[in-house]
């Protein structure tokens, strides 16, 4: 606890606002009295980074000296949001810098809204990605986060008469205090070109040499990653592409300076922005640029380093260490081409022999899959690789071919069936490589991201792979930082559980929650419980006004979905069940029921018709339906612009009931889920990714679980699926179904709401919303039972709330250290 006294870091009240004050005017260029608020922000971040680059330095010097193990978490997205209340509660300076920015007139809370998000990723993927470096920080662990430094993150989203318009995101416009410019590490990779062959007279082997055609400067972008309790800050290094120094200056002494500025410009295209797709694979060759490149960068980077400590007297590098100072998680497939990377700078560059080789490198790569979408999995045409990546393409070839002849042969002996199956190549009259194939054959370890996920990726997606390599399948089910979750997003929350038990220790050790169950009963703590919920709920209320001009009752029932709208999560069935509600108050205006806000939080993807379809149903029918007296704002319908971090850090801890409505097999985990349910809501969900385990935590009957399972997905898909059975037997789903062919919604367009209907009717519903909407319409029944027995709802929430240990990403990185990385802990200082 020493080193977390304030005081001893020279971090009391009057030596912090000291600090801030000397940065306002040393780092800043401003005093007291103009400063705006960005600028008192800035300086709190300077005061803030002595004590982070301190530790900073302190960790890298540590692992260098000891010579580490180390993991190297790969990922095309980390979507951290921001860093300010993160940093200082992972310090223990959030109350100390509190006070003294309030001695100084400044309020805190306030300047944390100044700065923007860091809005590098898509959606579940990329937030894992951030959760994950928290947790490897605080655990101690030796790791390094690498990806691209997107100049635009993920579009901001505006609603223009309730469509969804996608406007640029530049977050660090105005400068961003959390980042280091490394430029004493930079590395080039280069593209394109062609492969020469070189016959050896001598040994009579063939060497390839690539001539690339181009090369791009990747100039390393730091964040600090600060661990919560300890003394380790990490790094997350992002990748930002430049022209190399060196370019083109026979253009530029041609006189072709304007040719010579376009190429620059198009290397610095590279890491411009951040594909807006999390499910549908674009097949755009810049992506594939993009994955390269910061691979190749990220593996340099690491190779450097290696050398560092393995360089022999001889000059010669000792790469039989490699394998165990090494790990590679590749987040996703979109790192794949680091495999086939590392083949080319050991076979090519090094010397070493392929087989050599190829015995450190799979021990090196393991893989997580986070979607079974068939049009989410990636695959690259061969002629794109040919022309980007010729030499790799060779290489993966010879994986393939090594991989068709040796192991697959051995087990499948003569099965051209099979081999074609799991071919690296997939023929046709476009041949593809399959970058998932490349993954499992190039890893020692895949994993799924749930325990239902990884039974599906070993049985549905890889069975043959798993036959071969049964032991290479694994689960680790995902988890979310509750520093950033609970703690620094639910203040009042967090305040309640330490003092309760007396201790914060809760806040590393997340199961230690599990000892206030007895207090799931007690009056007195549901009092405060609902209190702070309220609270929570007063507070969002604003934003929602703020935001929307919408008025809603704080005591009304907050019932969320917040996340990327996709047509498997099925806000189309939140859509159809708040039609239906909308016509029974209509039909019956008296009717009893609790007044229920119904809240949206959601991008699509700009290319996605439907998904963007669906967003501009749920604004006009909310428009109609918040605007209609007669229904006495029983119901309310809001859609929140531009969900992200910060936005979600308001919503969750506001939130009575959570939206998890994906159909059974297609959410590979979610962590939303786990996010709402620790900030006690209660789940309204399917048995489908982690709702399946946290509803195993929590008990199923503090929870509202409806709908198909798996299983039943599967035999009804089988059996053929007719979505007019249900439309035509189901009365509420024909009327809600049939208004959204008038005008109700959309006076003077009748029509533009139908494409949903046709989708769910003549496109088939492929994600089963018909079939799973009475059981759905059900389980809300059943919540709103719930919600009327006001100390039952609370001991539901609370025990949602408070069994949650098992989602703290800290376990699910134990998990990865025991099962995958087998890292040892190091301690710092
Ligand atoms: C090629 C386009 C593309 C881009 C991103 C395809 C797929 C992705 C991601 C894999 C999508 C994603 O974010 N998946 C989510 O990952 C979360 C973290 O494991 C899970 O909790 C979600 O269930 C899963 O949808």
């Amino acid at each position: 606890a020493s080193s977390f006294d304030s005081a001893s870091l020279n971090y009391t009240k009057e030596d912090f606002k000291a600090k801030i004050v000397h940065h306002l005017h040393s780092t800043l260029g401003t005093s007291e009295n103009k400063a705006t608020k960005q600028s008192w922000w800035k300086a709190t971040c300077a005061a803030v980074n002595e004590l982070v680059y301190e530790r900073l330095t302190q960790t890298q010097q540590t692992h260098a000296n000891k010579d580490t193990r180390a993991v190297h978490y790969l990922s095309a997205e980390f979507l951290m949001g921001r860093l300010t209340a993160n940093n200082l509660h992972n310090l223990h300076l959030f109350n100390v810098c509190s006070d003294a920015l309030k001695d100084l007139g400044i309020n805190l809370t306030d300047l944390c809204e100044e700065e923007p998000d860091m809005a590098l990723g898509n959606g579940g993927l990329g937030r894992l990605a951030a959760c994950f470096i928290d947790s490897l920080a605080t655990l101690n662990l030796p790791a390094l986060g690498y990806g691209i430094h997107y100049e635009n993150g993920l579009f901001r989203q505006e609603i223009h008469n309730g469509r969804q318009i996608e406007r640029p995101d530049s977050w660090r416009e105005y400068g961003n205090p959390w980042e280091i410019c490394r430029p004493e590490s930079i590395q080039e990779v280069a593209l394109g070109g062609y492969v020469e062959t070189i016959y050896s007279e001598k040994d009579g082997s063939l060497k390839k040499v690539w001539h690339p055609a181009q090369k791009i400067k990747g100039v390393p972008w730091d964040i600090p990653v600060v661990g919560y309790n300890g003394t380790t800050v990490n790094i997350l290094r992002l990748w930002e592409s430049k022209a190399p120094e060196s370019f083109d200056w026979d253009v530029f002494n041609a006189g072709g300076y304007v040719d010579a500025q376009a190429e620059k410009a198009r290397a610095e295209t590279i890491s411009k922005v951040l594909y807006p797709n999390d499910s549908t694979e674009a097949g755009k060759i810049l992506r594939l640029v993009q994955q390269y490149f910061f691979s190749a960068c990220s593996l340099k980077d690491i190779l450097r380093r290696y050398k560092r400590a393995h360089t022999l007297a001889s000059g010669k590098v000792d790469y039989s260490e490699f394998a165990n100072k090494i790990a590679v998680q590749l987040n996703d497939t979109h790192p794949t081409i680091a495999i086939p990377e590392l083949m080319r700078i050991f076979v090519d560059e090094e010397g070493l022999g392929w087989e050599e080789a190829w015995n450190i490198c799979y021990k090196v790569f393991s893989y997580t899959n986070h979607t079974l979408l068939p049009e989410a999995l990636e695959k690259w045409p061969v002629y794109i690789f040919e022309r980007v990546l010729p030499r790799h393409l060779e290489i993966i070839y010879e994986i393939n071919r090594r991989f068709l002849e040796g192991e697959c042969e051995r087990v499948f002996p003569g099965n051209d069936f099979i081999k074609a199956k799991l071919s690296l190549i997939e023929e046709g009259s476009t041949r593809m490589v399959r970058m998932g194939n490349l993954c499992v054959v190039g890893s020692h370890k895949v994993n799924g991201v749930a325990a239902i996920h990884s039974k599906l990726v070993k049985e549905d997606l890889f069975p043959e792979y798993a036959q071969i390599w049964n032991d290479k399948f694994c689960n680790v089910t995902n988890g979310v930082t509750p520093r950033r979750w609970m703690l620094s997003c639910n203040p009042e929350l967090a305040k309640l559980y330490t003092e309760t038990l007396g201790s914060d220790e809760w806040v590393t050790k997340l199961d230690k929650l599990k000892d206030l169950k007895k207090y799931a009963d007690n009056a007195d703590f549901q009092k405060k419980f609902m209190a702070i919920k309220h609270a929570n709920k007063v507070k969002l209320a604003t934003v929602i006004k703020a935001e929307t001009g919408i008025e809603v009752d704080p005591n009304a029932l907050f019932d969320i979905q917040i996340k990327r709208l996709h047509e498997y999560k099925r806000q189309q069935l939140n859509l159809l069940y708040i039609l239906a509600l909308y016509r029974r108050v209509l039909e019956n205006p008296d009717l009893e029921m609790t007044p229920h806000v119904f809240i949206f939080g959601s991008k699509a993807a700009p290319g996605y018709k439907m998904a963007k379809d669906i967003i501009y149903a749920i604004n006009k029918v909310g428009e109609r339906i918040n605007n209609d007296a007669r229904i006495k704002g029983k119901i309310k319908v809001v859609f929140m612009p531009n969900y992200r971090v910060s936005l979600a850090e308001k919503l969750i801890p506001a939130a009575d009931v959570s939206q998890q409505i994906s159909t059974a097999g297609y959410e590979a985990s979610g962590t939303g889920n786990m996010k709402l349910a620790m900030n006690g809501a209660i789940t309204l969900g399917t048995m489908d990714g982690a709702n399946i385990e946290i509803v195993e935590e929590a008990g199923e009957e503090n929870n509202a679980i409806f709908g198909l399972s798996v299983d039943e997905v599967k035999s009804v898909k089988a059996n053929g699926y007719n979505p007019w059975d249900y439309y035509n037997r189901d009365h509420e789903i024909k009327k809600a179904l049939d208004w959204l062919d008038s005008d109700y919604f959309t006076p003077g367009f009748p029509g533009e709401l139908a494409g949903i209907k046709r989708a769910l009717l003549e496109g088939g519903d492929t994600y089963l919303a018909l079939a799973d909407f009475r059981s759905y319409s059900d389980a809300h029944a059943r919540l709103e039972k719930m919600y009327a027995n006001k100390k039952g709802w609370a001991k539901s929430a609370i025990l949602n709330s408070i069994t949650m240990g098992k989602f703290n990403s800290d376990r699910s990185i134990q998990d990865y250290v025991d099962q995958v990385w087998s890292l040892e802990t190091c301690l710092v200082k």
